[in-house]
């Protein structure tokens, strides 16, 4: 299982509800990790419409800032909930690039307490971050797409698999909290990591692997905090 909360990127963003007050799955997590200073942040924010985006700062989080975005509610695909759902990434995305973030994490939107169907949220997910990449070539550096399940892991990687022959690709290993900055080709499950494009980026806490281990040392690591499956995709 993994925990966005833990994660040492620039941005998280949490799937928050129009109140922006904190609730449950990943918006309590990432309120009970952050501390109730951030509570009194998004008090002051007056709430956030279904598929915007407001940023606060991250508190007592590694990540220097949170960016709350609302996803829709699934109510059986007919009432715009596709486009809310990709309005939540892109968002999202243009709000912490507007804070100065190279490197952002996402849960999975929408699809636990508003029940958006995974697989299809899956996809809106890689196909509104694909798009933001390559339409904003040096917007970012890193987008982190968080599964939170083995099942969410293999649908991030069968549909980056499917999309990566349009461009290069990072992905992370499953069954540890590791983001290898690993470009691939074509991106498959299988495939072995080449060496990493990415080294330190935006002032944040990326780590750098050694020359000697880095086809195995993960970029971003940590031992003994976290157990999360994670899943990068990003363009360079
Ligand atoms: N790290 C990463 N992903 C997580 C974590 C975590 N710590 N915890 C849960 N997930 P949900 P929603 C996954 O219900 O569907 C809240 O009460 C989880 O498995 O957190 O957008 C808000 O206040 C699922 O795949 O968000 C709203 O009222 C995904 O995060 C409402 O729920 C999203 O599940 C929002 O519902």
């Amino acid at each position: 299982m993994g925990d966005i909360t833990t994660l040492a990127v620039d941005a998280i963003v949490n799937a928050a509800n129009e109140a922006l007050l904190g609730g449950r799955g990943v918006d309590g997590a990432i309120h009970l990790a952050a501390g109730s200073g951030l509570l009194d942040e998004c008090r002051g924010l007056g709430g956030c419409d279904t598929g915007e985006a407001k940023p606060t700062g991250g508190h007592d989080l590694l990540a220097q800032w949170v960016v709350h975005t609302v996803g829709p509610m699934w109510s059986g695909g007919g009432h715009g909930e596709a486009g809310l759902l990709a309005s939540c990434y892109r968002r999202s995305l243009e709000v912490a690039v507007g804070l100065g973030a190279r490197s952002v994490a996402f849960p999975a939107i929408s699809t636990g307490a508003y029940g958006y169907p995974k697989a299809a949220a899956a996809r809106i997910a890689v196909d509104t971050v694909r798009a933001f990449g390559h339409d904003h070539p040096s917007g970012i550096d890193e987008v982190v797409l968080v599964a939170f399940a083995d099942d969410d892991l293999d649908r991030y990687q069968a549909l980056l698999a499917e999309t990566d022959a349009s461009g290069p690709a990072r992905w992370s290993s499953p069954g540890s909290c590791a983001i290898i900055a690993t470009p691939v080709e074509r991106l498959s499950a299988a495939t072995a990591p080449r060496r990493p494009t990415g080294t330190t980026q935006g002032g944040n806490r990326w780590r750098s692997p050694s020359p000697s281990t880095e086809r195995s040392v993960p970029l971003m690591s940590r031992p003994g905090r976290c157990s999360c499956t994670t899943y990068a995709t990003s363009w360079r």
